[in-house]
């Protein structure tokens, strides 16, 4: 069952939501063992009552919050709670109380009523169900247990460094991954209620006639229920278009899978393919017994994905990725949810012309994946597993990653939008023992998820590489004259030319330039160009264009810029507070490059 269930909460004639974001009291526990939380058990009372606390946001990741570095760097567990009431009529057999996260980083424990609910590893949505363990028409409390440290796989912490150089008690956490460990609950936390027979999970698989005109939807849908009413239920299956009229639907004692069939279907296409791109019908799944018990409405959209030796094919279509590796990112919040931003990046998206993005480097808020399924924007869905090396292509690792992609497939696999995996970022592909780490990775996923491709993205040589074997698109990162041959424009086109075709013509493959660009601070200009000025930004991505224009025309699939904007790293001195290589700032204003990357985006047609 590891891929069913917790479809988002969603509210509907049988599920209420009761919203638990807000202020939250919060302390981190700074104690000399990091213990002390555990030791002295503060989720068994008021946190207030163990010590001081401070007011924290939810969503948020605390780091940039307050004035406090040792916030701001802090190692360890942070704790947070909060009372919530739950309203007496929640109290019926009838109901399941479920209290879920979407996402909190990373390791993360909950306790309601100070027993324990639910624990789970990072990143991705966790729930519990919590009848037993709240107190009905009274007051709760909610507490949170998160820890920032990671797993060896990424990163290694270290503690009590010793020596005269360090403080007694001295932690640091060193990490290989380009992007500031934001930690703290980054989603939404809820209440939401389910009948006792609900819909547990729903997963669809679109087709579509040759000439586009029919479409079919196979669809599947996992209901619990306790025994006594099993035997009794009646399924029934509506798709509903954006008219609210119901163009298809079927029904039936105990149907728990099926087809619906749409004539004159409207395809969901991608932005600038159609003049009603993100194109969503609502399928609408009711269980009743004598009664209606569960209604869940899931958004829907036609589509096929496919590839060939050479083209990326959506609806039968070329489609050519022209957009953007992003970030979870901004100032104060860090990673926390924030939907002004949001939409504040889609309006943004949609003014420079793009079309895809990849969802560097982890799986993106749900509220973002919604956007872009309206949108008709393309999306690159990537695991979180960045910089993966020995010696982690051990098994416990390998378990690890693929439990997560089940997580993964299991959130996002009725979307739309998301027409691709993407397994890792840059792992050592090179090493002996990443063949038969990412071969086991790679097959689990396709295994998870028959109806999309796969791929990882990487950046070693073609020579070298042991993994893009097994991939169905390659996708290739290269920082042509910047991480070497420094400063030297006039090298990009012929070593960017000579690579991709190397790899195309070892592998016959469709190739993705996965990352590319130049650190640039904005507001510093020189021409001729130097590195960190705008002018080398706009004079570096207009090297590479020409290029990418010729190979389209052969095995070329799309550019993704490294990146949409600025965002926070760790320090380095290779880091000008973060990382600078976006076309917009990290508040969201274009730099030159974005100029040119929109006169380029919206003036490129889709279509070779
Ligand atoms: C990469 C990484 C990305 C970095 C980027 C850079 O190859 O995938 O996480 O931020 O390069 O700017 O160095």
């Amino acid at each position: 069952t590891a891929h069913q269930g917790m479809l988002y909460p969603r509210e509907s004639e049988s599920r209420q939501i009761k919203d638990l974001c807000g202020l939250w009291s919060f302390r981190a526990d700074k104690s000399q063992n990091r213990n002390a939380g555990f030791e002295e058990k503060w989720y068994e009372q008021d946190l207030a009552k163990t010590g001081p606390v401070i007011p924290m946001a939810v969503p948020s990741s605390f780091n940039d919050v307050t004035q406090d570095d040792t916030l701001r760097t802090f190692i360890g567990w942070v704790w947070y709670d909060r009372i919530v009431y739950v309203p007496k009529s929640w109290k019926t057999e009838d109901l399941r109380v479920v209290l879920r996260f979407d996402s909190a980083h990373y390791n993360t424990i909950v306790w309601v009523n100070g027993q324990h609910a639910c624990r789970i590893p990072s990143h991705l949505p966790f729930e519990a169900q919590v009848n037993t363990l709240i107190q009905y028409g009274d007051a709760n409390r909610i507490t949170v247990a998160v820890n920032n440290t990671q797993g060896n796989n990424v990163t290694s912490w270290k503690t009590d460094l010793t020596g005269p150089q360090y403080p007694p008690g001295y932690f640091i956490q060193t990490y290989e991954f380009d992007f500031f460990n934001y930690a703290g609950i980054h989603r939404l936390v809820r209440f939401y209620t389910t009948p006792q027979v609900y819909i547990s999970d729903i997963s669809v698989v679109t087709d579509l006639s040759p000439n586009n005109t029919e479409g079919s939807l196979q669809f599947k849908a996992l209901i619990i229920s306790p025994e006594r009413y099993r035997a009794s239920l009646t399924m029934k299956y509506e798709l509903y278009d954006t008219n609210g009229k119901v163009v298809a639907s079927v029904s039936g004692s105990g149907m728990e899978s099926g087809v619906l069939k749409v004539s004159d279907v409207k395809p969901w296409w991608p932005i600038g393919l159609s003049d009603a791109p993100g194109y969503l019908y609502n399928l609408k799944v009711t269980v009743s017994g004598s009664d209606i018990l569960d209604v869940y409405k899931l958004p829907v959209g036609f589509r096929t994905v496919k590839v060939t030796s050479t083209q990326f094919l959506i609806n039968g279509k070329p489609f050519y990725f022209k957009g953007f590796n992003m970030h979870e990112d901004s100032e104060i919040r860090g990673k926390g949810l924030d939907l002004p931003l949001i939409l504040k990046n889609f309006n943004i998206f949609t003014w420079l012309g793009g079309n895809a993005f990849r969802t560097s480097h982890y799986p993106y808020a749900e509220e973002i994946m919604d956007m872009a399924d309206q949108l008709g924007i393309v999306v690159i869905d990537e695991c979180p597993g960045v910089g993966i090396r020995s010696p982690n292509f051990g098994p416990a690792s390998l378990s690890h990653h693929l439990s997560v992609m089940n997580e993964l497939v299991r959130r996002d696999k009725n979307r739309p939008s998301v027409v691709m995996w993407s397994v890792a970022n840059e792992p050592k592909s090179d090493a002996p023992q990443a063949e038969a780490y990412f071969k086991s990775v790679i097959n689990h996923t396709r295994h998870l998820d028959p109806t999309r491709p796969v791929t990882f993205v990487g950046n070693k040589s073609p020579s070298t590489d042991r993994v893009v074997q097994f991939v169905d698109v390659i996708c290739h990162n290269h920082y042509y004259a910047w991480y070497e041959d420094s400063g030297h424009l006039e090298l990009i086109q012929l070593q960017l030319e000579y690579d991709l075709r190397e790899w195309f013509e070892k592998f016959t493959k469709p190739v993705i330039q996965s990352e590319y660009g130049a650190g640039t601070i904005a507001g510093l200009h020189m021409y001729p160009p130097v590195m960190f000025t705008e002018d080398y930004q706009v004079g570096t991505i207009e090297q590479y264009f020409p290029v990418f224009d010729k190979l389209r025309k052969e095995f070329f699939v799309g550019e993704l810029i490294w990146n949409f904007a600025d965002f926070m790293t760790k320090q380095d001195v290779k880091r000008v507070k973060g990382n600078r290589k976006g076309i917009l700032t990290r508040q969201r204003q274009p730099k030159h490059a974005a100029y040119a990357l929109r006169n380029r985006y919206l003036n490129l047609s889709l279509t070779i």
